[in-house]
């Protein structure tokens, strides 16, 4: 069992949970060749697994941790409400969100005065899901929505839009199973998404938003797609898909596990099939190069770079030998990243799908290969590659001539070579190659040492030797190569040279990245803007002028069964004529992935409405690049490789005007459910303590209700059976756990500016959390006090008063000094997005305002106005009763006042002849007769100084005041 201990301090005194440590295993992001990386994990694959587990825990009441708001309601209907609503946001939420819709408050103009300063803060758009809002979602928008009203408030124009990535896999399905048209499930979707949104209270500019669906949207989506045809990089090629006969379908890969249809468990295989290409492979080179200089996290940079997967090596050429051991005409190109270790080359392998195959098998051996490729062909490329499997292989009845040793080899096909990366084809070392070694062992094929690591050790037998080192055994001189003596670096350079100079073989850089796939065989999804001409295939693009295509209505959205996309089956919309042959020819009827609408829409909201341009130049240029882009980590690859890629494009054609489109990218934590607890049983049912329970081999777990857990140290523990240690672990929130939290049900519990508070104080942004009842209630009491501080108790009937309590009074020193600090601290958290710290430094705030006994206007109102970005309609509705007609939103941001910031006193020590007696409190600037006259009245250092002659004073301002006394006057004795 893997146990994570992970300290945490209880809410609310410290935010919760700093960084937990997730449980998950790796796997390739790409169907890898033999050298899986550990960098390699699929970032949505960490969200698969995401559970947390813990001995430690954070921030659980005792008294109160439910999996939902609603069972907490429907407990609530049997006892009184625990928590009242500490003031009345019911009316306060809904009055001020009606206000900015009506007074346009976020509306970003047209024509901003672009003299001033700019500020991009953009969201990853969602996917309009028929489940709503997700506690999750509002974790990113509360951020990016502080920074966009910080933001207003510091002067910029802000951009801060929200949209719909709105085609998708969910409403086809759904349309499949009821009939209902993808378009009315997905548009009631949006309206459900929105109005969720707005009762959070985000500042979006509503009149900007976009939908990937709307035909004056992905007219274009459609023309990029023209422009990249127009320059070679989109082109059609007949491309291996997940094939599933017994649906009559394509799926995605995600559609797919372990080799059968997710929906009814069919045998899925790979299947040869037309498909759009995006030569997305041209640009590997500056999709790396400019990684650097973003101001992104390092690992999604990380990512990027594995994804992309640049390797250096070289293609070296292997004759085929005829069955006498004749040299052929035909080759074997290999490529390697160890030409050093070619000597050690006992085989070579080709993939099952490798071209020339079926050339170069013998007779005999032909049936096995072709028997070996069908059940390759029903494997994913992840499975093949995977370091762990048992390898598997065919002879192909045919040797190769190692071009260095001169010896005859034999060639294999094997399945942990995929066709689709470098040749298709390897030389294999099993010396020096886990899986080579794997696999030779297993067929008894020989093993030859070639590299000696560099620090004498001896090889471990068994094992392959991986690393570099000085070269063995290669030499041949009837070549003319000898490598032995060099290092592995010179001695690959040295093959290299020597293949160049023999025609066989050259210097090769590969990339792991592919060619992106565009096509999908759906129906909801922008239609592919080409045709072909009836009579010769030929492919042509849609005029530009014809844009949109758009997609035409259908009634049966199941799929054709023969692998023709549900297009096929709009017959008239199909037949069309080619406008400028005027000859009969058919639209494609493939549809784009949903990636195409993601990939572009940053630059649409710049210019939403322009139905000439993409977007208008000036625009572009003023608002180019997203300032702060705040998402999902499960986007780290493809969303954000794809809309670089097409960004670069557009910046080739003079459309965008930066290299990059997002300056900085920010992933939110994920939000795991309520901590549960599970404790640990022998075979004979008594309960074992989670910490000995892998000693045991064999044990079983049982649920714990809260109520029979209490925390001892840092752990849990039975509250009967205090020994028996307990495991605590927070779950991805899923419908089937049932611990999902509806926003929905926290807002009209607490109101929208206690979830927002909450969802930032409950940690740092970045990290993930585990939801927690008592915080938000936590952070509702924290409000709760902010208002009655300022507007006063509820009245006795339980109606809340009008007007606040803030007096015209000047504020004091004190006063200000604290103001000053919280504006210094809450700026440096947003600026930070810290916004947990922020957030403390506010509740400091108030906790000291609380022994005021007057809370002076100007005070209170610049304290309003640190409080806004966070919790808006609390801050307006108190920033009007304070006597502003309009909204805070514009109003300046406080700035911090260094006078207030420095401590005004110092501790000064007191020397009296050398020795330190004592010290004095003085002010800052404090003169040396002041300092002076302290020391005398101070009751320690008086009886060292009154009454006695003085022959000096040294006074070093704000470090030390030294007296020296007239020692000849001084009666002996008396000071010492
Ligand atoms: C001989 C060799 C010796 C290799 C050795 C490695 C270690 P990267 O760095 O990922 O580019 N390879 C080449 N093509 C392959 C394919 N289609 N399927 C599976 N494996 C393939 O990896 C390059 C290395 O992966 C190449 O270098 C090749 O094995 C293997 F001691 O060649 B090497």
């Amino acid at each position: 069992m893997n146990l994570t201990h992970t300290k945490i301090q209880p809410f609310p005194h410290s935010p919760p949970l700093t960084h937990p440590t997730f449980l998950f295993s790796s796997r390739s992001l790409l169907p890898f060749p033999r050298n899986l990386k550990p960098a390699h994990v699929s970032p949505s694959f960490l969200y698969k697994k995401h559970t947390l587990l813990l001995y430690g825990c954070f921030g659980v009441s005792r008294s109160r941790t439910r999996s939902s708001v609603s069972e907490v309601k429907a407990e609530q209907k049997q006892k009184p409400l625990l928590v009242k609503r500490a003031y009345p946001f019911d009316e306060i939420e809904p009055k001020w969100q009606r206000y900015w819709e009506q007074n346009r408050t976020f509306r970003t103009p047209n024509d901003v005065d672009t003299s001033k300063p700019k500020f991009y803060v953009l969201d990853m758009f969602p996917y309009p899901s028929g489940a709503g809002l997700h506690v999750g979602h509002p974790l990113g928008y509360t951020a990016t929505d502080i920074l966009a009203r910080f933001k207003r408030m510091q002067g910029y124009n802000v951009l801060h839009p929200m949209g719909w990535d709105a085609f998708g896999l969910p409403a086809e399905q759904y349309a499949i199973e009821t009939g209902t048209h993808p378009k009315l499930t997905t548009l009631r979707n949006i309206n459900r998404f929105r109005s969720q949104l707005k009762s959070l209270g985000f500042s979006y500019d509503w009149e900007r938003e976009i939908s990937t669906i709307e035909p004056q949207y992905y007219k274009w989506t459609q023309w990029i797609f023209l422009q990249l045809l127009k320059r070679g990089l989109a082109y059609q090629a007949e491309v291996p898909v997940n094939w599933c006969p017994a649906l009559g379908t394509v799926l995605a890969n995600e559609e797919v596990v372990d080799g059968v249809s997710e929906r009814g468990g069919h045998p899925v295989i790979r299947k040869p099939m037309r498909q759009w290409m995006l030569k997305i492979t041209a640009y590997a080179d500056r999709l790396l190069e400019d990684l650097d200089e973003l101001d992104w996290p390092e690992s999604i940079k990380e990512m990027q770079k594995n994804w992309i997967g640049r390797s250096e090596g070289a293609e070296v050429e292997f004759c085929v030998l005829d069955s006498d051991g004749r040299e052929t005409d035909m080759k074997i190109t290999i490529y390697t990243t160890r030409p050093d270790t070619i000597f050690g080359a006992t085989y070579l392998v080709v993939a099952p799908e490798y071209t020339l195959l079926s050339s170069i098998v013998s007779t005999e051996q032909r049936e096995s290969v072709e028997e070996y490729q069908d059940i390759a062909s029903r494997k994913s490329d992840l499975e093949r590659t995977e370091l762990q499997k048992e390898k598997t292989g065919v002879f192909s009845g045919c040797c190769a001539k190692n071009p260095t040793s001169g010896e005859p080899i034999p060639v294999w096909v094997a399945d942990y070579v995929l066709g689709s990366y470098g040749t298709g084809a390897i030389m294999a070392v099993p010396a020096h190659d886990a899986c080579d070694h794997q696999f030779a062992s297993k067929f008894n094929i020989p093993i030859k040492w070639v590299v000696t690591p560099n620090n004498g050790s001896c090889f471990e037998s068994g094992k392959a030797y991986s690393g570099e080192g000085i070269i063995v055994n290669s030499s041949n001189l009837k070549v003319g190569l000898d490598i032995n003596g060099l290092s592995s670096k010179e001695a690959a350079y040295r093959v290299i040279e020597w293949a160049e100079k023999v025609g066989k073989g050259k210097k090769k850089v590969n990339y792991k990245l592919r060619d992106w796939l565009f096509a999908r065989q759906r129906y909801w999804g922008e239609p592919i803007p080409v045709i072909f001409l009836e009579d010769s295939g030929e492919s042509l693009p849609v005029l530009e002028s014809e844009l949109p295509l758009t997609l035409p209505e259908l009634d049966d959205f199941t799929p054709s069964g023969t692998g023709e996309p549900p297009l096929s089956k709009a017959v008239s919309w199909v037949k069309t004529i080619d406008p400028s042959s005027g000859k009969p020819a058919t639209r494609e009827t493939n549809t784009m992935p949903q990636w195409a609408g993601s990939c572009w829409y940053y630059l649409r909201f710049m210019d939403p409405k322009n139905s000439n341009e993409l977007v208008d130049k000036a625009k572009e240029k003023y608002w180019s690049p997203v300032d702060v882009y705040v998402g999902g980590a499960e986007h780290a690859v493809l969303h954000l490789l794809y809309s670089r890629f097409w960004h670069k494009v557009l910046y080739d054609i003079g459309v965008v005007s930066t290299k990059e489109p997002f300056k900085c990218v920010i992933n939110q934590g994920i939000i795991l459910g309520e901590v549960q607890y599970t404790a640990c049983k022998d075979t004979d049912g008594n309960y074992i303590s989670a910490d000995s329970a892998d000693d045991l081999g064999e044990y079983l777990q049982e649920n714990i209700s809260e109520e029979r857990v209490v925390k001892s140290g840092e752990f849990f523990v039975l509250k009967d059976s205090p020994n028996i240690r307990l495991i605590a672990r927070a779950h991805k929130m899923s419908k089937s756990r049932g611990n999902v939290v509806n926003p929905d049900d926290v807002v009209s519990e607490y109101g929208a500016d206690s979830l927002r508070l909450y969802e930032m104080f409950m940690g740092p942004f970045r990290d993930s959390k585990t939801w927690n009842t008592s915080g938000i209630e936590g952070v509702h009491r924290f409000l709760g006090r902010t208002w009655r501080l300022i507007v006063g108790s509820p009245l006795h009937h339980g109606a809340f008063k009008d007007g606040t309590l803030v007096t015209d009074e000047e504020p004091t020193m004190e006063q200000l000094r604290t103001l000053h600090k919280c504006i210094a601290k809450v700026t440096e958290e947003i600026e930070g997005t810290r916004f947990n710290t922020g957030i403390s430094a506010m509740m400091e705030f108030i906790n000291a305002a609380y022994k005021w006994d007057k809370q002076p206007k100007a005070i209170i109102e610049a304290f309003v106005l640190l409080l806004s970005p966070y919790v808006p309609h609390m801050a307006e509705e108190i920033w009007s009763r304070l006597g502003h007609p309009d909204s805070i939103a514009y109003e300046a941001f406080p700035k911090a006042d260094p006078a207030y910031l420095k401590e005004s006193t110092v501790v000064l020590p007191v020397q009296i002849n050398g020795k330190t007696r004592g010290t004095i409190q003085v002010e800052k600037g404090c003169s040396e007769e002041d300092a002076f006259t302290l020391a005398s009245q101070d009751e320690k250092l008086s009886k060292y100084l009154n009454g006695k002659p003085i022959k000096k004073r040294i006074f070093v301002p704000g470090k030390i005041l030294n007296v020296i006394l007239d020692r000849q006057n001084v009666k002996a004795g008396s000071i010492q």
